[in-house]
């Protein structure tokens, strides 16, 4: 048995808040920040044995709650290639979190070791980051306590946004190989970026300036270091980008405001066709927005970055002489606007999959396509392109000068689309490249479809778990009868579609609902939330 002194000494300091259950959602751990200090300490001691058991490759920390108040924290794993934790090591991280004492925690630890045959002696790496959230400091603390006492290597990267960390992991673990990702830096992400970003633009020039609601967190920053690299050949203005003042984060601004209130931040001005972006607090959602000739407010969400990519990636396929080679796929969720659904089947025709919320599953599905262009309707989202696309891209030799543009267009593409996870500076550059090369507006872009009206409901009941889908959440299984009531009001609406599932990341059961006008969608998504506070309050008895 390993000895775990060095542990146990280190854990006194951050012993469990007593009473609190604890599990690693979606997004890692999210909650108050002051919760928190047990909870990174043990993804600490989690990150130094998923190392190990991965023979040393480097496992990074991000300490974010992305787009929750600034109050919150949260702190999520990454796996050597820069994706998330895979998800069957995510019940230990529940475990450890939730071990109730420090001799408990010792005897989970030894235990871990020994189901999982992990080598102790086998080195452990991990580098971490955080974003500009005032509790970070503390849990950076809490984490490099954990690290000491298992004698882990790790860097400090200080503050990045998530997928900047995703980007410096991958590019750790994958050092003079055949797929080295880029120079393990900051700058490295910078220079790739504005690199790949000269080559694709080809020239060509956005119409207008972007202007860029950075929701006052860590994405101002790197923005504007970002901006530096781009050798002014595109406009972008840069808002809502205070970091010094903490309370301001993600307050009345940033990706999340604008989705769920679908207006623009009560601080920007946005004038007939500006074009306007906001980020999230870690700077991996982005959404787009503008105001049309009537002044009014019109979303330019993650389905539409979808469609937006989607098509014109299937374009270059089809002008590189590539597209049998390339067959593209989109996923989205349940949340998607069925228009868009209907757009990417019936005008693009391309196939489309629909997984669970959450984007590890999104990720997972678009690995099943040569190009899997995946999005969630908030914006967070990113291009996968198989090894073997990769390959046909790098490789193929163009038979015209129009294959040959074309082609040089995709691969530069492959290079600017963060393919670890979503990253909203990377969208943003590849948004606006491909705006430039269709010569759109906001306002074109708008015109490819017309989204139905939408209403999302946040439905506080006593307990969650009693909602369970299916169907890729787009069904109740339980509890029973839920889903006939729902069907039943459904059926009254015209081109009527809701659905009821248990949040991942909070307390509530979310009731999205879409029809033919606004009045509709509001009314299916009240009725809908009344079908489910009946049944939370029957059952849960309070
Ligand atoms: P939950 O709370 O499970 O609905 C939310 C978002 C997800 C995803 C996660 C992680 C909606 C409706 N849900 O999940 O899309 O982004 O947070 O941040 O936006
Ligand atoms: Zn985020």
């Amino acid at each position: 048995m390993a000895s775990t002194d060095k542990i146990l000494e280190a854990s006194a300091k951050y012993p469990k808040p007593a009473e609190r259950q604890f599990q690693y959602g979606t997004a890692g751990f999210r909650m108050k920040a002051n919760l928190l200090n047990s909870v990174v300490y043990r993804v600490g001691l989690l990150a130094a044995l998923r190392s190990k058991k991965l023979n040393g490759q480097t496992i990074g920390v991000m300490i974010t709650a992305s787009h929750n108040p600034p109050e919150d924290n949260g702190v999520k794993l990454v796996d050597p290639m820069g994706e998330m934790l895979e998800a069957s090591w995510e019940q230990y991280a529940t475990q450890l979190a939730n071990a109730e004492s420090d001799d408990a925690l010792g005897k989970l630890y030894n235990k871990l070791l020994a189901d999982l045959k992990i080598k102790e002696d086998v080195p452990a790496r991990v580098i971490y980051a955080r974003d500009t959230r005032a509790s970070g400091a503390t849990l950076v603390t809490c984490l490099k306590d954990a690290l000491d006492a298992t004698g882990t290597e790790y860097t400090d990267y200080g503050y990045l946004t998530t997928p900047q960390l995703h980007y410096l992991v991958r590019c750790i673990n994958t050092k003079d190989t055949q797929y080295a990702y880029g120079d393990i830096s900051e700058k490295g992400y910078y220079e790739k970026l504005a690199a790949a970003f000269k080559l694709a633009m080809k020239g060509k020039t956005t119409k207008g300036a972007v202007t860029v609601d950075c929701a006052n967190g860590v994405g101002g920053p790197k923005l504007h270091e970002l901006v530096k690299h781009l050798d002014g050949i595109i406009d972008i203005k840069i808002v809502n980008d205070d970091v010094l003042k903490p309370e301001t984060l993600n307050s009345q601004c940033g990706a999340d405001f604008v989705k769920t209130q679908q207006r623009a931040p009560p601080s920007s001005k946005v004038g007939p066709n500006d074009r306007c972006a906001s980020l999230d607090g870690d700077a991996d959602r982005i959404i787009f927005y503008f105001a049309d000739k009537d002044n009014t407010f019109r979303l330019l969400d993650g389905d539409r970055i979808a469609t937006l990519a989607a098509s014109f990636l299937a374009d270059l396929g089809r002008q590189s002489g590539l597209a049998e080679q390339l067959k593209i796929g989109v996923v989205q969720t349940a949340y998607a606007n069925g228009a868009s659904t209907q757009y990417i089947e019936k005008s693009l025709q391309l196939p489309i999959i629909c997984t669970n919320t959450g984007v590890k599953y999104l990720h997972h599905a678009a690995a099943r396509f040569d190009i899997g262009v995946y999005f969630e309707a908030n914006g967070h989202g990113t291009v996968l392109f198989s090894p073997a696309a990769l390959k046909a891209i790098a490789t193929y030799d163009p038979k015209s000068p129009a294959q040959k543009a074309a082609l040089e267009t995709l691969q530069a593409l492959t290079e600017l689309i963060n393919q670890t996870v979503g990253d909203a500076l990377s969208d943003l550059l590849l948004v606006e490249a491909i705006l430039a090369h269709k010569g759109w507006t906001c306002q074109e872009w708008l015109l490819t479809y017309t989204d139905l009206p939408n209403r999302l409901v946040k439905v506080e009941v006593p307990d969650r778990n009693m909602f369970q889908a299916v169907d890729a959440e787009r069904k109740l299984a339980k509890p029973d009868g839920a889903q006939k009531e729902i069907d039943r009001e459904v059926g009254k609406f015209s081109m009527g579609r809701s659905f009821a599932r248990a949040s991942g990341t909070e307390d509530a059961v979310r009731v999205y609902a879409e029809a033919a006008t606004r009045t509709e969608a509001d009314g299916l998504a009240n009725q809908v939330a009344n079908i489910v506070r009946g049944f939370g309050t029957v059952v849960g008895g309070t």
